[in-house]
């Protein structure tokens, strides 16, 4: 049997927190967003009775407000919604094989080896539903698939509170109808690109010559055409929960000795990436750090085209950032740290070889 992916989505996240905190809001239109009386910025998000008048997250405020004046506007309390987040992911964490955050209010869950069919990821959907409600009082979306794709989509259909399956061999059928917008990667421009070449729906799409696609969106048209299929082969991924990972040192005495500074930045490299190894990570970002002999401090950072876990690639590229940007001061301290990291556990030995 091929796998079975759940996609969460919290219904109107930051406003149903606020409303779960001040239940004399509840049943009113409400925003979280910029303060309308200052007249910049923007919705972040709003509940679905202010969604009735129009609104919508990215909005101008001052737009919002004269679509709808009575709405209570709140101020977003990012701290509140990243707690929540975190308590809401560790529900999920308990349910999933693979466990993938995406935002603060969405999740993958990869469920294959915990449910022999879509019947058992139904009813695990709907103990998740239930304990999120118990113990959060939101509610969610949640949509269950083949793969990410049709999942993400599935949770959107019917919100809020919503539960959608696609069984594998219905997901062809369930995305033909829908506009080819809701693919990941079709944006404004190559929906108008597509509609000019007749193609509206994902059916249209699916029906479309594959290599015309290929001609004139390149790769980006073979992977329209898959996702079309409803073929999607990406992987749910862990990510760590630590942002970066790095090492320092202070000379005994500030030097200008070039290739010594080199050595110990080699050093702590290897002692980096022993620890990338141990946690079974991946990185793409490389910052160096310097500190100089008047204590001017500067860090410099490259992200790869990579995702790598190789020595090779870490040393190389301290050591470009280090002779870039070099000043014609005593080093006193250099570091080296890397960031963008993901969990290869259970990822493909192919992406480890690059
Ligand atoms: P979404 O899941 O896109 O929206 P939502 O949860 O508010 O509503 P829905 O029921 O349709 O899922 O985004 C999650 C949160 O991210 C949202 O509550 C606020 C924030 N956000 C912004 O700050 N700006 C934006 O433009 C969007 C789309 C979301
Ligand atoms: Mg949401």
């Amino acid at each position: 049997m091929g796998r079975i992916i759940i996609h969460v989505d919290m219904d109107h996240f930051f406003t149903a927190i606020e409303e779960r905190e001040r239940p004399e809001i509840k049943g009113k239109p409400v925003v979280v967003g910029a303060d309308p009386k200052k007249g910049r910025g923007v919705v972040s998000t709003c509940n679905y009775e202010a969604r009735k008048f129009g609104i919508k997250s990215g909005m101008p405020i001052l737009r919002a407000y004269k679509l709808c004046p009575d709405a209570v506007f709140l101020p977003v309390n990012y701290e509140l919604y990243k707690k929540v987040s975190g308590e809401i992911m560790e529900i999920l964490q308990k349910y999933a094989d693979k466990l993938e955050r995406w935002g603060l209010d969405e999740a993958f869950l990869d469920v294959s080896s915990r449910v022999g069919n879509y019947k058992g990821a139904e009813s695990l959907a709907k103990e998740v539903k239930k304990e999120i409600f118990e113990k959060e009082k939101l509610t969610c979306s949640i949509g269950i698939g083949p793969n990410k794709l049709v999942a993400k989509i599935a949770s959107s259909l019917k919100k809020p509170d919503g539960l959608t399956v696609v069984k594998e061999n219905e997901a062809k059928a369930f995305l033909a109808p829908l506009s080819v917008r809701r693919l990941i990667g079709v944006g404004r421009k190559t929906e108008i690109k597509l509609k000019e070449m007749g193609i509206k729906t994902i059916g249209d799409l699916a029906s479309y010559d594959p290599s015309k696609l290929a001609d004139i969106f390149g790769v980006m048209g073979v992977k329209l055409y898959l996702m079309a299929q409803g073929i999607d082969e990406s992987e749910v991924r862990e990510r760590e929960d630590r942002k970066s990972i790095g090492r320092e040192l202070t000379f005994d005495e500030d030097t200008n000795d070039l290739d010594f500074v080199i050595r110990i930045l080699d050093i702590l490299s290897e002692c980096v990436h022993k620890d990338i190894l141990k946690k079974d990570l991946s990185f793409k970002t490389v910052t160096l750090k310097i500190r100089y002999e008047n204590f001017e401090t500067h860090v410099y950072s490259k992200t790869l085209p990579f995702r790598t876990r190789q020595l090779e690639h870490l040393k190389k590229t301290a050591k470009e950032l280090l002779v870039n940007h070099l000043r014609d001061l005593k080093i006193r301290l250099v570091g080296v740290r890397v960031s963008n990291l993901v969990l290869m556990r259970g990822q493909r030995k192919l992406e480890l070889d690059v």
